[in-house]
């Protein structure tokens, strides 16, 4: 194909017409919005990631259909980069211009645009990789992506049904294969191997942990975890619950790793013994938040914040005892949301940046160390290693047994974590192993520090991009004034910290605030949400009563 096929996208366009009462915006996660409206959205990425393949110089493009923690019947699409990273920036700007085109001969014009600005050769061939999650509008929505795809005549493989990790697993092992930057076998069974033999290779001669409770939210990281079994053997037990991937309506309901965030409490189907721990995925398994008994049965949760402190900390440890520490350094990547204690612990170890919410920043920042240890404290995360740092581990020749077998260790965290993106799963064994080779339970992994009390408080405003912010979100510019009066109510809370930002992926602000003890965390968030509600001019008589 030299030319565009015209005539072929407008046809095929027109089976999917674009929903003409909805704005579409390619946000921080994709597009994300009621699946039923997203048909037309889905034949556009199917177009515009075979251009991005072209532009690529015929690189494999991965497109995900997800919508994550979302309520069952949202839906959406996002597109991942030839190394299994996010979509460039620039990108999410053509990627909305194309879905909000209002008709087919609009959107056709659209395309020919994009092709003349990024000056796409379009005689490159385009190859597309794509996998979807659980939720029952997902087939249809596949159809649409692949009618784009056709249209654009883009080689295409199906990954079926799978996690969000797995396909940027995919993403990166089909377009290293066979090069010096190999990841792995581009397969399920590939991404299977390597994480669970690194693994297994970690645990060997520790203690065997007890097994571990997994809530799977209902989600498409039930069928993940099931597989991981014959992969763990005797090594490891996992227990699966909310695995009732077929059950319509249960999909994160009540369940997964948002529900146990934003809760901060067990979800109801769980029950745990004193002592015992589990952990909840969310519903594409790209979250994992830990959580434990104790002894008198009080649930404590082992958030993203706590998962840095644990795997950091123990990076740090292997590098030393490998006689690394000169060459290699480890930092750490947070944003606002990170709980202070956190930031007061890992601050004093190591250096620590915020940078503003969503997985990209975080990434591209961890990719400024030789490790870069991200977690979002909502349980996204995972390490990056780079190349150099990579090449100094697996070249090193130890003097000591103690040096070779830390390099030994520090080769298979490599291999049992996902770099390409957060993946649940791999974070939940690279956990394990760490409280293994540490003998922790979740008291002691919980006691590194305190969390400080905090909420989180959504408020509906007019319009949220009237809010804007700076330094990494933790300072709100417009509207004009609303900071000082903030800063103002934070100085009267012991330990307090507030901050205020528009949501990315739902029309809201939302506020964040901590403070020593739990009421008065609660009360600064809520007169926090009361000043923001004022400012956005809402209806005083409809003011919600604990913003009073
Ligand atoms: C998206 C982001 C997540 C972020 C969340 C914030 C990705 C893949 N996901 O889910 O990192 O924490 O948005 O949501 O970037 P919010 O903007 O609605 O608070
Ligand atoms: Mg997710």
């Amino acid at each position: 194909m030299t030319i565009l096929p015209i005539e072929e996208i407008k046809e095929r366009s027109d089976r999917h017409p674009k929903p003409s009462d909805v704005k579409f915006q390619y946000g921080t996660a994709g597009f994300r919005t009621l699946g039923k409206t997203l048909d037309s959205v889905l034949f556009r990425v199917g177009v515009l990631a075979a251009l991005r393949s072209k532009k690529l110089d015929g690189k494999t493009i991965g497109v995900m259909v997800t919508a994550s923690h979302n309520p069952e019947p949202d839906n959406g699409v996002k597109l991942v980069d030839p190394r299994g990273e996010m979509l460039e920036s620039s990108w999410e700007a053509h990627a909305t211009a194309l879905a909000n085109a209002p008709s087919s001969v609009a959107f056709v014009a659209a395309v020919d645009e994009l092709v003349k600005t990024t000056k796409i050769d379009l005689s490159i061939p385009a190859r597309v990789v794509y996998a979807r999650d659980t939720r029952p509008t997902g087939p249809q929505l596949v159809a649409a992506l692949k009618d784009g795809l056709e249209a654009m005549k883009a080689e295409y493989r199906d990954a079926g049904i799978t996690t969000t990790p797995v396909l940027h697993y995919l993403v990166r092992t089909i377009n290293t294969k066979g090069t010096k930057d190999s990841y792995g076998e581009d397969t399920e069974e590939g991404y299977l191997t390597k994480i669970s033999d690194a693994f297994k290779k970690l645990l060997a001669g520790k203690a065997t942990p007890p097994p571990l409770l997994i809530d799977c939210a209902n989600g498409v990281g039930a069928l993940m975890a099931e597989r991981f079994k014959a992969y763990l053997g005797d090594t490891f037990s996992i227990n699966l619950v909310n695995a009732a991937i077929d059950t319509p309506g249960a999909l994160n309901n009540s369940c997964g790793a948002d529900f146990v965030k934003v809760n901060q409490k067990l979800p109801p189907s769980i029950t745990l013994q004193p002592g015992q721990r589990a952990c909840s995925l969310d519903g594409d398994a790209d979250r994992i938040i830990f959580y434990y008994a104790d002894e008198r049965g009080q649930f404590h949760m082992l958030d993203g914040d706590k998962i840095t402190a644990l795997v950091a900390s123990f990076i740090v440890e292997l590098v030393k005892a490998a006689g690394l520490d000169e060459h290699i350094k480890v930092g750490v990547i947070q944003t606002a949301y990170a709980n202070g204690s956190s930031t007061k612990y890992l601050s004093g170890r190591l250096p620590v940046k915020c940078v503003p919410t969503g997985v990209k920043h975080l990434h591209h920042a961890a990719e400024h160390y030789d490790v870069g240890v991200y977690f979002e404290a909502n349980g996204h995360g995972t390490v990056l290693f780079s190349p150099a740092a990579q090449e100094l581990i697996s070249s090193h020749i130890s003097s000591t047994l103690a040096q070779s077998t830390a390099i030994t260790h520090l080769k298979n965290v490599i291999d049992v974590i996902n770099q390409t993106v957060g993946d649940a799963l791999s974070d939940a064994f690279l956990v394990e192993a760490v409280l293994a080779h540490k003998s922790y339970s979740g008291v002691e992994w919980d006691s590194l520090y305190s969390d400080l009390p905090n909420r989180l408080v959504k408020v509906v405003v007019g319009d949220r991009n009237a809010f804007e912010t700076e330094d990494a979100e933790r300072r709100l510019v417009s509207p004009l004034g609303l900071q000082a009066k903030i800063n103002e109510l934070v100085r009267r809370y012991e330990g307090g910290r507030s901050f205020v930002r528009p949501s990315g992926t739902e029309d809201v602000v939302r506020v964040y605030a901590e403070a020593v003890s739990r009421p008065e965390a609660d009360e600064l968030a809520f007169r926090v949400a009361g000043l923001v509600y004022d400012e956005a001019g809402g209806d005083p008589s409809r003011k919600p009563k604990e913003f009073l």
